[in-house]
């Protein structure tokens, strides 16, 4: 598996602005992709899963990703932690998310929420890149909003995960009412992966 992965990454590095993105959600990829792809930095996407700290924090969870993915793949890379942190439910599902979503759903969370007034939520994203020579850099995006009464999708581009019940502040429409552009001027994703580029770019010219 491995030798397969090194030798697209082998066709992948033909400039030197090119990083590996290690994730298993092709959308969070598709995202980030079309951020970085336009400004000229290549990005390709590996599935490796490896174990997940246990922490109330997308950085520590992010840092730690990063270092056990490097310790396997000994290429430059990227990886992210992202959660949807509800006020009302004190920061819950934030780092269980992804196990949330597969569990109780948007539904679930609409139920947990039910006859709550106070709605407002933020999605956290932190992205770790690791090279040989800068050990892990973090970069962090952040992204206040409310969670709708119902899933809201639209034809916007549907999103995934918690995008139809999260309506950021700036915003009449949920993320899954969103095309990916117009996600991406928003989203705490998009917001960490610029912090970075800005950075990447410095380095490497
Ligand atoms: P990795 O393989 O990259 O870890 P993941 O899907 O487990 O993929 P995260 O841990 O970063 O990703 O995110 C946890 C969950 O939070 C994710 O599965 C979604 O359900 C939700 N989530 C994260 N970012 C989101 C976004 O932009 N829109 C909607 N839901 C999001």
């Amino acid at each position: 598996m491995l030798k397969n992965a090194n030798d697209s990454i082998a066709k992948l590095q033909i400039g030197n602005k090119s990083i590996l993105f290690i994730t298993g959600n092709f959308h969070k990829f598709e995202e980030v992709r079309s951020i970085l792809n336009p400004i000229g930095i290549a990005v390709g996407m590996l599935r490796m899963k490896g174990k997940e700290v246990q922490s109330d924090h997308t950085k520590e969870i992010a840092e730690n990703s990063a270092i056990e993915a490097f310790n396997r793949c000994h290429l430059p890379l990227i990886v992210e932690d992202a959660g949807l942190f509800i006020y009302a439910l004190e920061g819950f599902p934030g780092p269980y998310s992804a196990y949330v979503y597969k569990t109780i759903q948007n539904r679930g969370i609409l139920k947990l929420m039910k006859d709550t007034q106070n709605r407002k939520a933020t999605f956290h994203s932190t992205i770790a890149y690791y090279n040989q020579k800068t050990g892990p850099l973090l970069f962090e995006g952040e992204v206040e909003g409310e969670l709708t009464l119902t899933e809201r999708k639209g034809d916007g581009n549907s999103g995934f995960g918690f995008d139809p019940i999260f309506q950021p502040a700036q915003s009449e429409k949920t993320f899954a009412e969103m095309t990916q552009k117009e996600k991406n001027k928003l989203s705490h994703r998009a917001k960490a992966v610029n912090k970075f580029a800005e950075w990447y770019k410095k380095q490497v010219q």
